[in-house]
């Protein structure tokens, strides 16, 4: 497939598996699983297809299960789904790339999950900025990441490698 083509069907399954799987016909299990089949016949697709997004995809969003008969995202679901991330101990620092118009905001309230189930991190300053990029100019906040751990903050990460929290409060930021 055509670069442009992995891009939009990767489109197209994040819509399906992270936030509106009922436009397609298709329901989530509770750990956010749908039959590899049922997927294909939603989006029209072969499973070769799908196969190639799920092993070219520049982030790995979309994993299989063991026996390769369902698919779910590893993170960024805005439909309620339990991943059955188990806490692990983050590193010193993590990463959040964002705009300046939010700053303020953050500032206030800290980082929020806003639509998503978790804040998303990052373990590379490289990536917030690729994150933050997305919006404007990126601006990149450190987490204090180890502290927040040590004072009772749960850390997760997900198949993909993006670090996860509730809530970062305010005063675990630097700029
Ligand atoms: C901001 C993509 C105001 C936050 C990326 C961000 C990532 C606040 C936006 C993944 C705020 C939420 C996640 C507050 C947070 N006040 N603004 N209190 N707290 N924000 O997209 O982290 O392509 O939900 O800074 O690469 O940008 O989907 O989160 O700007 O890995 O796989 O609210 O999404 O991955 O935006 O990105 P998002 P994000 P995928």
């Amino acid at each position: 497939m055509e670069e442009q083509q992995l891009i939009r069907l990767s489109k197209r399954m994040s819509k399906a598996l992270r936030h509106d799987p009922a436009r397609l016909g298709l329901t989530l299990d509770p750990a956010g699983w749908v039959p590899v089949a049922d997927l294909l016949r939603a989006l029209g697709v072969t499973r070769a297809d799908l196969d190639e997004v799920v092993e070219n995809n520049n982030k790995k969003r979309f994993a299989f299960d063991a026996s390769g008969s369902r698919i779910r995202a590893s993170q960024g679901h805005s439909v309620p789904v339990d991943l059955g991330l188990v806490p692990v101990p983050p590193p010193v620092v993590l990463y959040h790339g964002t705009v300046a118009a939010a700053l303020e905001s953050i500032k206030a309230e800290g980082l929020r999950p806003m639509n998503r189930h978790h804040v998303h991190l990052s373990a590379t300053r490289d990536t917030a900025v690729a994150v933050g990029a997305r919006r404007g100019k990126p601006v990149i906040l450190v987490i204090q990441a180890a502290r927040m751990a040590a004072e009772g903050h749960e850390f997760y990460i997900s198949a993909n490698g993006v670090w996860l929290t509730d809530h970062v409060p305010p005063g675990y930021l630097t700029g």
